[in-house]
């Protein structure tokens, strides 16, 4: 059984990387000390999403990290990953829970607080909140504010985690924010060393005493 850790929650994106790079980075993230993995593609076919999907939760599994695949239900139950995570424009949370089942992770995503006990009823697991800086991914998304941030976690008693923009250096404004962990995508898979990048992150994040030690 895995446990469910979103402290040093890493996203991935495979645009611009071999396979072979990308999989190498993906598994220096996961020896840096990532708690919980996405596979983030947009633009793959079914098959092309599924046989990276495999890729990865078989190196996921090496480092009982549970993986998460974005937006599609189907790739998450065809490759038994540990969870899915839907958006606005994804399956409605409820439908995702009734197909996924109870015993695997849904997370979603929300902005505001009517967002988010919205999805925390339909049966999300955690949040993700964002984006709380502008981001270089390839996302449509608005700027969440820290202040919103803040009233999420109040509001649901689910996980919350930070997304969008973040790095060790300007990951002090969450300080002092009930969050459940942070989410990153370039700051781990951009790095010029990515096991440094994500050891540094948990060890900033820590630092400020965003995450547990
Ligand atoms: N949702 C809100 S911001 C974002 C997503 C998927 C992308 C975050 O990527 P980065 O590179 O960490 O800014
Ligand atoms: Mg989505």
């Amino acid at each position: 059984m895995f446990k469910f850790d979103p402290s040093l929650y890493f996203i991935t994106d495979s645009t611009g990387w071999s396979e072979d790079e990308f999989l190498y980075r993906v598994e220096a993230a996961l020896m840096g000390g990532v708690t919980l993995l996405q596979l983030r593609e947009k633009d793959k076919s079914t098959r092309d999403y599924m046989q990276l999907a495999e890729k990865v939760h078989s190196i996921a599994m090496r480092y009982n990290v549970p993986l998460i695949i974005d937006d599609r239900v189907d790739v998450a139950l065809a490759i038994d990953a540990e969870g899915v995570h839907v958006g606005a424009s994804d399956m409605p949370v409820a439908d995702a829970r009734r197909l996924m089942g109870d015993d695997k992770i849904v997370g979603a995503t929300a902005k505001t607080v009517p967002w988010a006990l919205d999805v925390y009823s339909q049966g999300a697991d955690y949040l993700g909140v964002g984006a709380i800086f502008p981001t270089t991914t390839k996302v449509k998304t608005v700027l969440t504010s820290t202040d919103t941030l803040r009233d999420i976690c109040d509001a649901v008693p689910v996980p919350a985690n930070a997304i969008g923009g973040l790095n060790k250096d300007n990951i002090h404004v969450l300080e002092g924010i009930p969050i459940a962990g942070i989410c990153v995508v370039s700051a781990i898979m951009k790095a010029d060393n990515p096991q440094r990048a994500a050891m540094e992150l948990k060890v900033r994040a820590q630092e400020l005493g965003i995450i547990d030690k």
